[in-house]
Parts: C-alpha cells; sequence; structure tokens
C-alpha cells in the first residue's frame, strides 16, 4: 500500500514537470480558422461575418461545397498585408497561410469578381 502511494507521488511530480516544460517553450498553438462560401440563388456569402485570432501564424481555409456554382478564394488584407488564397472550386478548398504581427482589425474577402462588392466580406479581429 505504501509503495503505491508513492508511485502516484511520483506521477504527479512528472506531470507538473512536464506541464512546466510546455508553458516554458511559448509556441502558441498553429490557428487555423474555417469559412463556408455560399452562392445558392444568387446571394453570396461567407458563413461568418467575424473571425478572431491571436497575433501570430494564422491559416484560413475556405470551403466551397460541391452545391455552389461559383469559383471561391479568401484574402486577408489590412495592416501592411494582402494575401490571397488560391480559388476553390465548388467542391474543394483553399487556404491562405498569414503571420499578423499588429493586433486590430483586418478585412477577409472573397477576391474572386465581384464577390467582395456582393458581401463576401466579413472582419478579421485580432487580439
Ligand atoms: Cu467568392
Amino acid at each position: 500500500m505504501k509503495r503505491v502511494a508513492i508511485c502516484a507521488a511520483v506521477a504527479v511530480a512528472a506531470a507538473g514537470v512536464a506541464g512546466v516544460a510546455t508553458e516554458a517553450s511559448g509556441k502558441p498553438a498553429a490557428q487555423r480558422l474555417k469559412l463556408k462560401a455560399s452562392d445558392g440563388g444568387g446571394k453570396l456569402r461567407f458563413n461568418k461575418k467575424t473571425l478572431h485570432a491571436k497575433v501570430g501564424k494564422v491559416t484560413i481555409t475556405v470551403t466551397n461545397p460541391s452545391s455552389n456554382s461559383f469559383p471561391h478564394a479568401v484574402e486577408i488584407e489590412g495592416k501592411g498585408i494582402e494575401k490571397e488564397s488560391k480559388n476553390a472550386q465548388p467542391g474543394r478548398r483553399a487556404s491562405v497561410k498569414v503571420t499578423l504581427k499588429k493586433k486590430g482589425t483586418y478585412q477577409f474577402y472573397c477576391p474572386v469578381g465581384q464577390h467582395k462588392q456582393a458581401g463576401m466580406k466579413g472582419k478579421l479581429v485580432v487580439s
């Protein structure tokens, strides 16, 4: 019985050390944000109007369901950054990776044709 107790204590101590090591490395988890495009009935939009992220590297993926009629993509713009994904045909996905160094509000939108003007846009709030 006494031996079991000692083992448990060692395990707890080891877990504690591992936890500290993870925090000390200071590497935030990769940020992945998702958007879904829709263009049914001539209404062009993303499923979200606002995205949130922390300063750092962010990957934004747009899914273009096969039920859609047009290609779509996603572009991030603001604070000196302007980067877009490739076009995703219906049934495909496309991603854009950006490093957001500044806090604040960026814009995301679909750079295909006049989709942005038609409403495929939103805010990316970085804190
Ligand atoms: Cu689009």
